[in-house]
Parts: structure tokens; C-alpha cells; sequence
């Protein structure tokens, strides 16, 4: 570890210190530049100097992502435009985009973030990293770029598409570290085995996914296909792109959140009260260096929980556990509560089945139905009938069992589901349509 290690194994006193400290400048900043901020404050009765200490943060109301649209596009940037150096921008899949600002200290901040994120991840200035992030508005691709110049690093902005050139550039450069979507990172592993290519003969020592839910047996998977160890890394663009927290390589267990930077807080989604420490519900973030886009007690929509125990890579930091959805991406199926990532999960488990799914959700006379779509290897293709049937029973039985949601299942055939460059769409939901 080369970047302020002396922030990422701070006894907590020492680093809380820090935090109430910066947390402070944040909150007069955003109350003396941001005209939503000072409204809020006042509304709630609350003046950043009543903000005493890391408690009193639960003192202070909530930021959702439609106070961001309702102030598109810049309204919620906390200095002059000319002081703005970036300008990035969610895709807007699920309503009008939200777009956020970086100052010129801002980007450094990411950059050194993300370095210590790779650090974390297993990097080192001698690595080649091929990144499959998608770069333009998206903080992916820009975000683990700037990180890994920063560290030193040798960098190659592959970007995401193209699948099969990038096949050739991993097997021409021989990049040590891949960083993509945990789906397009099984596109890749295709698309080389389609062009007989193998990654046993690639250079890869691991890979740092994220960007979308992805289970433990989906990690098996691509450490299996990839033959590489995988890494998960959690951020948001709201926040500041890739880098709020990352799982070290040694432990593999929780995402360190970077708490020198953000401070963390579990609710629960339906109340709005804080949780304590190992209790899951929603992630809740507080920016506490960020200068062109602060966001004070952000509701991510991500549900996880928060572990303290010290880490045996010796980080201090607490760790998230990993995302499993989104609280608007959780179907509920005739008052069942179910994540993709779940279903994922039982999928990834069956003999014959491949890591490319789609779920559908209809309803019929007032009942939600959920198809789950699933693609078989081209081995259990020339199946008999017989052996299908089994096997599409066996999927419906260990869901139920599993989740205690009826569905029905549907074989596809190898290759027949779109893939994605980016972010998987995992659901179809037609009830919305
Ligand atoms: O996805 C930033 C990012 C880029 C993270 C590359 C990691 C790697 P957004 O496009 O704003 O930013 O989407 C953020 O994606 O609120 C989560 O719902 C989801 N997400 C991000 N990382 C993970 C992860 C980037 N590791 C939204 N596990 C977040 C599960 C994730 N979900």
C-alpha cells in the first residue's frame, strides 16, 4: 500500500476526529453555495453549527435522487461553474438523468481514491490494466483510468463493445488486471473462447468488478471462466464514481469503505431509522471532501449492511457487505421480496446452466408472474426432452425452496439472450409497461 495508509489503518478516534471535522466544513459549504441544502437546513430547524458531532448527523434530513433531478442540471454544485473541471451523467434508464460536478482537487481526490482502491484490489505500478469500463458519461471507464495513472500503472482504455478486439489486445498486451462489469467480464470470456482463445494462457492475476449486483456463486463463475481472482468495487456516481469502497484481495470479504472521505449510515428503507451495525437495510452516504458535488445524507437505494471488525489485510475501515439490489429493483412477487441477485444465485448453483439469465414479470388477472429465463451450456442443448424438463423442474423447485417464490422457468438456447457491454438489464417488467 502506497496511499495514505495512515488514513486506511487510523485507530477510530483518530479517524472520527477527521470526520467530524471535514463533515463540518461540508455542511456550512453546502449551506452557504446550495440553495436546496440552505432550505433543507432551515426547514428542519438545523444549522451546520448545530452539527456537534458524528451523531448529530442523524439530526440532519435525508438527500434523495429526486432533489438531484429536481434541480437539473446544476443546481445542486457547490462553487462558480469555472471552477467545475468534469461534468458526468447517470444513463437515466430509470427516469431523468442526474448529473454531477467535479472541481479540479475533486478529480484528484478520485484519482487517489481509485489508486487506493486498485492498491487494495492487488495492483501495483508495474501492472497493465485493461479497462472495459464504458468511458464517457459514466464514471466508470474515466474513474479506474485516472486511479490507475495515478498509481502508476500502465493503462489501457479499451473501453466496453468491440468484444472481440479486446479479446486480441488481451491476448497481444497480456494485461495483468481487467476491470469491467462482472457481465461484460463473461462476454470477454465468450467471445476468447468463440476465437479460441484461452484464459489459461492470458497473463490476468485478477479482476475488479462492479457497477451491478453480482452474487458469491456469480464470483465463483468468473473466477472459474477468467481464471483470475475477482474483486467486487461499489460506487455511485452521486457520490463520486467507482472508489467509495472495494474489497481487499486478501480477505475477499466486504468492500472497505473509505471513511476518510464518506461516512456511511444503515436505515431502514421504510422508516428512515438508523441501524445498527450488522443489520441490513439501505446505504446511506455522507460526502465529507467533496467540493463541486457534496451530498449530505444521500439514500443510495443500495441495501447492504456494515461490518467493523478489523480486516486481516489490516485496514481498519469498515466494510460493506456485498450489494445484493437496489430497494427499486426488488420484484415483489405476490408479496414475495426478491433480488435478481438471489435468483442469480440459485441459477449459478444448477449443473447445465449458464451465467446469462433474463427475468420477466407480467401480470395476469391481478398475479404476478415471474418467468426466470436462463440459457443452457450447448452440452445440455442436445439434451434429450426428458432431461430438459428435469432440469427446468429442478430450477423452479430450488427457487421456491430457496426464496419461497413460485416461478416458471425457460430454457434458452446457448447465446440466445442479448449481452450486455455494461450494466446487465436483468429484468423485464412488463407490469410497468
Ligand atoms: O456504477 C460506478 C461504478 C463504476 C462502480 C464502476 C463500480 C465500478 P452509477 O452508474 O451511478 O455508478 O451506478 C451506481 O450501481 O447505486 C448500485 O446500485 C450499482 N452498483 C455499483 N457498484 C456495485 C456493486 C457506477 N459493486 C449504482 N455491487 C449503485 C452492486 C453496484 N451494485
Amino acid at each position: 500500500m502506497i496511499f495514505n495508509i495512515e488514513y486506511e489503518t487510523m485507530p477510530r478516534e483518530a479517524l472520527e476526529a477527521i470526520q467530524l471535522r471535514r463533515l463540518q466544513a461540508t455542511l456550512s459549504r453546502a449551506n452557504a453555495m446550495v440553495p436546496f441544502y440552505r432550505s433543507k437546513f432551515k426547514e428542519s430547524g438545523i444549522t451546520p453549527q448545530d452539527i456537534k458531532s458524528l451523531e448529530d448527523l442523524r439530526r440532519l434530513p435525508f438527500t434523495i435522487k429526486q432533489d438531484l433531478r429536481d434541480n437539473y442540471p446544476f443546481g445542486m454544485f457547490a462553487v462558480p461553474m469555472d471552477n467545475v473541471v468534469r461534468i458526468h451523467a447517470s444513463s437515466g434508464t430509470t427516469g431523468q438523468p442526474t448529473v454531477v460536478g467535479y472541481t479540479a482537487r475533486d478529480i484528484d481526490t478520485w484519482a487517489e481514491l481509485m489508486a487506493r482502491a486498485l492498491t487494495a484490489g492487488g495492483a501495483t505500478r508495474g501492472d497493465i490494466i485493461h479497462n472495459a469500463y464504458g468511458y464517457g458519461l459514466f464514471t466508470g471507464g474515466l474513474g479506474v483510468h485516472y486511479g490507475a495513472e495515478k498509481l502508476g500503472a500502465s493503462v489501457i482504455p479499451v473501453s466496453g463493445g468491440n468484444t472481440r478486439r479486446q479479446v486480441i489486445i488481451m491476448k497481444d498486451f497480456k494485461p495483468s488486471i481487467l476491470t469491467a462489469t462482472p457481465s461484460y467480464s463473461l462476454h470477454l470470456a465468450e467471445a476468447a473462447e468463440e476465437m479460441g482463445v484461452s484464459f489459461k494462457d492470458l497473463n490476468f492475476r485478477f479482476g475488479v468488478f462492479g457497477a451491478e449486483p453480482w452474487s458469491e456463486s456469480m464470483r465463483k463463475e468468473i473466477e472459474e471462466k477468467l481464471n483470475l481472482k475477482a474483486v467486487d468495487i461499489y460506487g455511485l456516481s452521486e457520490v463520486i464514481g467507482p472508489g467509495v469502497s472495494i474489497e481487499c484481495h486478501e480477505a475477499q470479504k466486504g468492500l472497505h469503505l473509505f471513511e476518510d472521505h464518506f461516512i456511511p449510515e444503515i436505515i431502514d428503507p421504510d422508516t428512515g431509522e438508523p441501524l445498527p451495525y450488522g443489520e441490513t437495510g439501505e446505504l446511506v452516504i455522507t460526502s465529507i471532501t467533496k467540493e463541486a458535488f457534496p451530498v449530505i445524507r444521500y439514500r443510495t437505494r443500495d441495501i447492504t449492511s456494515l461490518n467493523p471488525e478489523p480486516c486481516i489485510c489490516g485496514r481498519t475501515m469498515v466494510r460493506m457487505n456485498k450489494v445484493s439490489g437496489r430497494t427499486d429493483d426488488m420484484l415483489i412477487i405476490r408479496g414475495v421480496n426478491v433480488f435478481p441477485s438471489q435468483i442469480e444465485s440459485v441459477l449459478m448453483e444448477i449443473e447445465g446452466v449458464e451465467p446469462h439469465y433474463q427475468l420477466e414479470v407480467d401480470r395476469k388477472e391481478n398475479l404476478d408472474i415471474l418467468t426466470v429465463k436462463v440459457e443452457i451450456s450447448d452440452k445440455t442443448f442436445s439434451d434429450e426432452v426428458k432431461e430438459l424438463q428435469r432440469l427446468s423442474a429442478t430450477i423452479e423447485s430450488n427457487i421456491k425452496e430457496t426464496l419461497g417464490v413460485s416461478v416458471s422457468v425457460k430454457l434458452a438456447e446457448p447465446k440466445s439472450i442479448a449481452r450486455s457491454e455494461g450494466k446487465a438489464a436483468r429484468v423485464i417488467d412488463r407490469r410497468k409497461l
